[in-house]
């Protein structure tokens, strides 16, 4: 019985220091969760809706917190387990954390927009817990030939766990207050009031309400994410300003405050990745809140030869912007909130740069600290560097949605629909083509903005068998889109979104 104890708090003791190693990691990392509240997530994501729904109107508020908790009481029940097998069968124990750390991992991995480095939490955690249970079952089991040299492994099995006990609550407590930094700006964040800043939802008849065709409006936690720094600077409001300089006549600071205080402006602005390949998810759409960068430039005074606006971040990312673009009157802006809500920290937070019409990588500057007016001749930028083009304006595009590449669907009438987009031109028209045959119009969502990308649907002939279609958009300029195919580098992919699906 007393073994079993051991074997158990063995266990126990190896899990509580994985936890412990893979928080810290996480937090070192300045990701936004940790394997455990990744897992709530992943329950939160897992459980249908309308549950869901009946358990917080039973628990209230307090659903996330409880989730966190019952998730931890599940894993630390799993830990003990896993050490009472590990006393029969050493592997069980073994496959048994193996399989909860892939689970951790698959829980980070399926976040939208998680960053390759959610990984390592999980593998730190596993390593741990296979490392401190080899060490403390190694004095569980019996050893004939240290028993002399040793006369009380029970003591020395209760010497260990104790240090994995504390030493695991001291990598825990760092863990807290290496993330203390990001939990001061997340709560600067919650607590931020910006009046005026609204939320209106997508306009009617934006959404055509074809299931399988991305909504209209991105939430900001569906929202793409790319950028290259590997922890996300977490920048309290009041840390933070930007400096408007170069070649201009007077050279303005802005300060958070400042900066809200000012005129506002609020667009509809879909944005979208040079590197996303036709038909790839790299695009989303959002209600943007800012100040004109116009009206900043105008203030600064521009002067004369200047052509290129340098941008930097917190994190010392380059981006330049054709200096036309911030002055042509098109809504660019330095925002502040996405959705009516402050941005988030992984999207910039708490001021980041939108120009419509121009790839991220050219203008959409996160964390935004410097602003500098200049030519293109005199610098280079992080992608100009890796041999992407210094200008990168939006290429007419389409995709389709439903079918899904390689689907099924019953022969006949066959409903297709998916998005097309260049923002700053807009869409007149959207054409699908079935095996190769005629171009036939779709018909489009209510028009709406330039700016944002549009929702198209149509209906082919299909007859049992598979079939090819493909997508093709016209912008408001009357030019239709390209079947040439160009990759991403170096200045963005084209061609037709082509798939496959096959009617029954
Ligand atoms: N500071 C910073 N800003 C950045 C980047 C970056 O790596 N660092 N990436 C850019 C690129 S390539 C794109 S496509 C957009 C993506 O913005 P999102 O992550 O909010 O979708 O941000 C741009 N701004
Ligand atoms: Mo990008």
């Amino acid at each position: 019985m007393r073994t079993r104890a051991q074997w158990a708090l063995a266990g126990l003791l190896a899990g509580l220091g994985g936890l412990a190693t893979s928080y810290l990691t996480a937090t070192w990392l300045g990701l936004r969760g940790n394997p455990v509240t990744d897992v709530a997530q992943l329950v939160i994501r897992l459980t249908p809706g309308s549950v869901a729904e009946r358990l917080i109107r039973i628990v209230g508020r307090h659903d996330k917190p409880l989730l966190v908790t019952g998730v931890l009481i599940v894993v630390l029940l799993l830990f003990a387990a896993f050490g009472l097998l590990s006393r029969r069968w050493a592997g069980a124990g073994i496959a048994g954390f193996v399989v909860l750390g892939v689970i951790g991992l698959i829980a980070n991995q399926t976040q939208y927009g998680a960053p390759a480095t959610g990984i390592l939490p999980s593998l730190v955690g596993v390593l741990t817990w296979l490392a401190v249970l080899a060490m403390l079952t190694a004095h569980l089991r019996p050893q004939p030939f240290r028993e002399a040299a040793s006369p009380d492994p029970g003591r020395r099995f209760l010497l260990l766990a104790s240090g994995v006990g504390v030493g695991s609550a001291v990598v825990g407590l760092l863990g807290w207050k290496v993330g203390g930094h990001r939990r001061a700006v997340d709560a600067a964040r919650e607590a931020l009031d910006l009046p005026g800043v609204t939320n209106p939802g997508p306009p009617p008849g934006v959404d055509v309400g074809v299931d399988g065709i991305a909504s209209w409006q991105t939430s900001a936690n569906r929202f793409y994410r790319i950028d290259t720094s590997l922890v996300p600077p977490a920048i309290k409001p009041d840390d933070w300003s930007v400096r408007i300089h170069g070649m201009v006549d007077h050279e303005i600071t802005l300060t958070y405050d400042e900066l809200v205080r000012r005129p506002r402006s609020e667009i509809w602005m879909t944005l979208n990745c040079v590197s996303n390949p036709v038909g790839g998810p790299l695009i989303s759409n959002a209600w943007w809140s800012g100040t004109h960068l116009k009206d900043l430039l105008e203030e600064a005074g521009v002067q004369p030869g200047a052509d290129a606006v340098k941008q930097t971040s917190d994190d010392g990312w380059t981006c330049g912007t054709p200096l036309s673009a911030m002055l042509d009157g098109r809504g660019a802006m330095l925002a502040y909130a996405m959705n009516g809500e402050p941005l988030p920290i992984e999207h910039g937070f708490p001021v980041r740069t939108i120009v419509p019409g121009l790839y991220g990588y050219v203008s959409a500057c996160k964390w935004v600290r410097d602003i500098e007016v200049t030519t293109f001749d005199s610098f280079t930028a992080y992608w100009t560097e890796r041999g992407w083009s210094a200008e990168g304006p939006v290429k007419l595009a389409s995709r389709i949605d439903v079918p899904g590449n390689g689907h099924h669907v019953p022969s006949g009438r066959v409903r297709v629909g998916g998005l097309a987009w260049q923002q700053n031109t807009g869409i007149s028209a959207v054409q699908v083509q079935l095996d190769g045959g005629g171009w036939q119009p779709a018909t489009l969502a209510r028009k709406n903005i330039a700016d944002s990308w549009i929702q198209w649907v149509a209906t082919v002939d299909a007859a049992p068998g598979r079939h090819l279609l493909s997508v093709r958009a016209v912008n408001d300029d009357g030019q239709v889109q390209t079947a040439v195919r160009a990759d991403p580098v170096p200045n963005g992919a084209s061609g037709w979104h082509t798939i496959s699906f096959t009617a029954d």
